[in-house]
């Protein structure tokens, strides 16, 4: 039987499992990625494993998400993370350089490699025919370390794409319009390969918007072709070399199969809370807007900004409307420079940020009370922009200038005239920004700095046989990590201090929650399904283990949360029969027996001590993820010699 990219890529990756749907697989890892917001916890849990040195063909440190220095907390860190990177063999990409993402696509990702990193994005790599995941910190400590990636082993969604995309119609909406069709649980379980003779027509950073946003479908990635569009790619970023082709074979099997014809595609809009909740831009043209957002890891390419600069080109934007444009790199801000293009975005009063995540992860430029902000980025969940009743949308570049010209939402393809870009044929080259480690044999000598932000990493508890515990907070469904635990200007500057940051876990759902999950000791938490989606950010688990969470019930998970649990030790339990979620109170006392061969059977019952009330719950673990939630976690699984 034929395979598929991803399956050709897992097989060569194999270390162990077979490649049966549903089983899980060990997969070598050739390049990690960190950023400094899950960065800094990664590293800790990288240096108490006490390997010298990376074990991988290339792993570099990236900061992008806190790069405000509002206090010595940001730059302690950053300063942390270039002297741990230095010592241990990992490349540092200097504050500035731009968002890890985008930088990776131009200058390191290669078609057919295995890349983690301790960012949810990372499929954007997908986008060169990667096969790269998002991954919790500790995961990512475990790969640097030469340990293996474990993941369920996917079925293989492809998306067949037919025709071009017309002028104003762009990846953006692609990508959306999937998640019209598949919304955010949609891609659970799932590698998505876009493939058909559409693709032909999509450049690298157009394929990389798609693959960015596949992380909201749910999906574990999504990949692209490695063809003639690639090769032309990493030829203009000198880096021919590094291009390897690669397709599905023609009999490969797909468990489902979505055909898009780009011909016929509208500009599409993701409306709040959601990035699935999407209809046509056209059927909102009577929604006034206050400020627009252009960058991120989604659409802050050199193409991107190209296009954006050659609608603004000579026009002045909305007097009620405040537009920030953010380039994805030191490479695209230089060349717009270069080009004159940055000049006509300047004229057109735009505030150009730094080339950084900036406002996406609520680093600054929150919208005002209750104001609409059209943004580019990938995902609007509730209080994600710093401002709670901000309403914010997520859009193509060119929706979010043609609405930041007329002051509405706009469709684009009502602007006058044909939109063409010509992407260079050679990229400008200047890794000066990335730092490069130093040589192993004075590694010794690297002295590691680290800043009083940094506190010790929370303990978790190994399981006993049973446990009593409160059920401290119960949640609705597509609860997401900003749920469980915010970002944002004032929260991110202490990721690695879980003692404070627990001050705001669950902040957005119930403020009271740290207090009372602390005074509860023991806790459990419930929720609907979709569970922990979103980000890979771990704090979103070792905060709760920190507050006394012992496990979460929930009608389904998302995939790195569920891994991060088991991570940090905490137990994750799947309603057997999802009506019993209607008959738990929260505050109700739970009790849970025979835990240790109730895992080993993937079922467990909870007794609601307060009802009397006696229900199932699922925990189909491997035997390694067993063994990992009894040590208490995998820090404490991987110390005792577990793999
Ligand atoms: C995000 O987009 O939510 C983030 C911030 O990049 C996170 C990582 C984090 O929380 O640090 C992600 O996507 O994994
Ligand atoms: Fe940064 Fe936003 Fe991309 Fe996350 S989604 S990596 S915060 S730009």
């Amino acid at each position: 039987m034929g395979m598929t990219i991803a399956q050709k890529i897992i097989k060569a990756h194999l270390i162990s499992g077979d490649m049966t749907v549903g089983s899980e697989v060990a997969l070598r890892i050739d390049q990690t990625l960190t950023q400094d917001a899950t960065g800094t916890m990664a590293y800790l849990e990288f240096e108490t494993m006490g390997i010298p040195r990376v074990k991988t063909e290339l792993s570099i440190a990236y900061v992008d998400h806190n790069t405000l220095q509002c206090g010595f907390e940001n730059a302690d860190d950053h300063r942390y993370l270039q002297t741990v990177a230095a010592k241990h063999g990992v490349y540092f990409s200097r504050p500035g350089n731009g968002i890890c993402h985008q930088v990776h696509l131009e200058r390191f990702g290669k078609p057919g490699k295995t890349l983690i990193g301790s960012d949810s994005h990372t499929p954007t790599g997908g986008g060169i025919g990667m096969l790269a995941f998002g991954a919790g910190g500790m995961d990512v400590a475990v790969a640097m370390g030469g340990g293996a990636y474990y993941i369920t082993m996917p079925k293989m969604f492809k998306v067949n794409l037919t025709g071009a995309l017309r002028s104003y119609v762009t990846a953006k909406d692609v990508s959306l319009e999937l998640l019209r069709i598949l919304s955010v649980k949609g891609g659970v379980g799932a590698i998505v390969e876009w493939g058909g003779e559409g693709i032909a027509t999509l450049s690298v950073p157009e394929r990389a918007t798609i693959t960015n946003m596949g992380t909201e479908l749910g999906a574990t990635t999504s990949i692209f072709p490695s063809d003639e569009v690639t090769r032309a790619f990493l030829k203009a970023q000198g880096r021919e070399q590094d291009y390897t082709p690669l397709s599905s074979d023609a009999d490969a099997v797909y468990d489902r199969i979505i055909d898009i014809d780009l011909s016929t595609l509208e500009p599409m809009i993701a409306c709040p809370h959601s990035p699935d909740n999407v209809v046509q831009v056209n059927t909102l043209s009577a929604v006034k807007v206050d400020q627009v957002c252009i960058g991120s890891c989604t659409n802050s390419s050199l193409s991107d900004m190209l296009k954006v600069a050659a609608m603004l080109k000579g026009k002045t934007i909305a007097p009620s409307v405040s537009l920030s444009i953010s380039p994805g790199s030191r490479q695209v801000l230089s060349m717009l420079a270069d080009c004159g293009a940055l000049a006509d975005i300047l004229a057109s009063g735009a505030r150009v940020l730094e080339c950084a995540c900036g406002p996406c992860i609520g680093m600054g430029f929150s919208p005002s009370s209750a104001g609409v902000s059209l943004r580019t980025f990938n995902r609007n969940f509730l209080g994600r922009s710093g401002t709670k009743d901000g309403q914010v949308y997520l859009v193509s570049p060119e929706t979010a200038v043609a609405s930041a010209l007329t002051g509405y939402i706009t469709d684009p393809t009502t602007t006058v005239g044909e939109l063409n870009i010509q992407l260079p044929e050679t990229f400008k080259i200047d890794d000066s920004s990335v730092l490069a480690p130093v040589p192993a044999e004075e590694a010794d000598k690297a002295e590691v700095l680290r800043g009083p932000n940094i506190k010790e990493f929370p303990k978790s508890k190994a399981f006993s046989d049973s446990l009593d515990a409160k059920l401290v907070l119960k949640v609705g469904d597509n609860i997401t990590t900003d749920h469980i635990m915010p970002a944002g200007a004032k929260i991110l500057p202490y990721r690695s201090n879980i003692p404070h940051l627990s001050k705001f876990c669950f902040e957005v759902c119930d403020p009271s929650f740290p207090e009372r999950a602390k005074a509860a000791g023991d806790g459990i938490i419930v929720g609907g399904s979709n569970y922990g989606q979103g980000s890979s950010r771990e704090h979103a688990a070792l905060v709760p283990m920190y507050l006394g969470i012992r496990g979460v019930i929930a009608k389904s998970f998302a995939r790195i949360h569920v891994a991060n649990l088991i991570n940090s030790g905490i137990l994750p339990m799947v309603f057997e029969n999802p009506e019993d979620y209607d008959k738990l109170s929260q505050d109700a006392e739970l009790r849970i027996e025979g835990i240790v061969s109730g895992m080993a059977q993937g079922k467990l019952t909870v007794t609601d001590r307060t009802t009397g009330n006696k229900f199932n719950v699922l925990c189909s673990l491997t035997e390694r993820q067993r063994a990992i939630l009894l040590a208490g976690g995998l820090l404490n699984y991987t110390k005792e010699g577990g793999q």
